[in-house]
């Protein structure tokens, strides 16, 4: 890495606060520019240099490139399924205007290098929902998946039109212990690790045989680090990435051989049918081709850590 630095926009946000501190292990903590609407976790703010930083105002976003020397870009910042449901306008200036001011600036000459995360909401209902190629149908019917599908197509024309070097992967959901998910449709596969270690039991707003991709933080991150390392071939895509998939009863019984009495029911609600519309599973042999990408946690590894470092925290507050 030369004298420049990068940029973390929503960096509080579930997999921003964690790629910030794996970023600031890699490069240095005085290399890694944290930014978000709010302040963050003592151990973010500490631990290296913080802005507030609204990333829906272009000039905002450059004023912090300029007094940082930024010449890399992750926009992490967005509004998920849910409450881009509830805010669709406020969603699509979020997802959408952010991602252009930061692909404008690329093409000003600011940035060398830029990672956008898209997702699995991009596919619909006429998808292929059993090993979802790279390249299918794409009909999202929510506001957060059409978000994502034009940002996908965004970062292409910019591609393809002026070079920019932009790359992107299509999250599955993600599992993750440190920071809560905010909004989300699979936020049910975080929530129920919490409830098991509290209550022991869970009530599950999706129903026991809903199937969806998932993934464990550390996944996540060492995916978006890998492609940002990688050299890639031309052209652009938003890589569908896979670890694991489950449904709420086979986590549960994951669970349960931590917790043997850990006990779960169903509550079906309007998040049915965002999920309903969702991949059951990816193929993700492009990006094994591409850049080498492999996961390390299936479901049983991952219940082992969500639950081995929650009593931990548990332990410690
Ligand atoms: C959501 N966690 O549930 C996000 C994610 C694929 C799901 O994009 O909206």
């Amino acid at each position: 890495m030369n004298n420049n630095s990068i940029l973390v926009i929503g960096a509080c946000g579930q997999i921003g606060s964690e790629l910030v501190l794996k970023l600031r292990s890699i490069y240095g903590n005085e290399k890694v520019i944290a930014s978000d609407i709010k302040n963050g976790s003592d151990e973010l703010m500490q631990n290296g240099v913080f802005e507030i930083l609204d990333a829906t105002y272009k000039g905002a976003i450059l004023q912090v490139i300029k007094k940082h020397n930024v010449s890399e870009v992750y926009l992490m910042a967005a509004m998920v399924s849910v409450t881009a449901e509830k805010y669709p306008h406020r969603a699509w200036d979020l997802n959408i205007n952010s991602l252009l001011y930061v692909l404008e600036l690329a093409q000003e000459g600011y940035l060398k290098k830029v990672f956008w995360p898209s997702s699995i909401a991009v596919f619909g209902k006429t998808t292929p929902n059993i090993d979802t190629p790279q390249v299918t149908v794409t009909e999202p019917s929510t506001v957060y998946g059409i978000s994502k599908l034009a940002g996908e197509r965004w970062c292409a024309y910019y591609k393809a039109k002026y070079g920019i070097d932009v790359r992107s992967v299509r999250y599955p959901g993600i599992i993750s212990w440190k920071t809560p998910p905010g909004g989300g449709t699979t936020d049910y596969a975080v929530e129920i690790y919490h409830k098991a270690l509290s209550d022991g039991s869970y009530e599950c707003f999706l129903s026991e045989d809903t199937r969806l991709p998932m993934m464990y933080m550390d996944d996540a991150i060492d995916a978006t680090i890998s492609l940002m390392d990688a050299d890639l071939p031309n052209g652009f895509a938003s890589y569908n990435i896979s670890a694991t998939d489950f449904t709420p009863k086979e986590i549960a019984e994951s669970i349960k051989k931590q917790i043997p009495d850990f006990s779960i029911n169903y509550s079906p609600d309007f998040r049915q049918q965002i999920a309903d519309s969702w991949p059951q599973n990816m193929d993700d042999s492009q990006a094994q081709k591409d850049w080498n990408w492999k996961p390390n946690f299936d479901l049983e590894k991952m219940t082992k850590a969500m639950l081995e470092n929650l009593k931990l925290i548990k332990e410690v507050n």
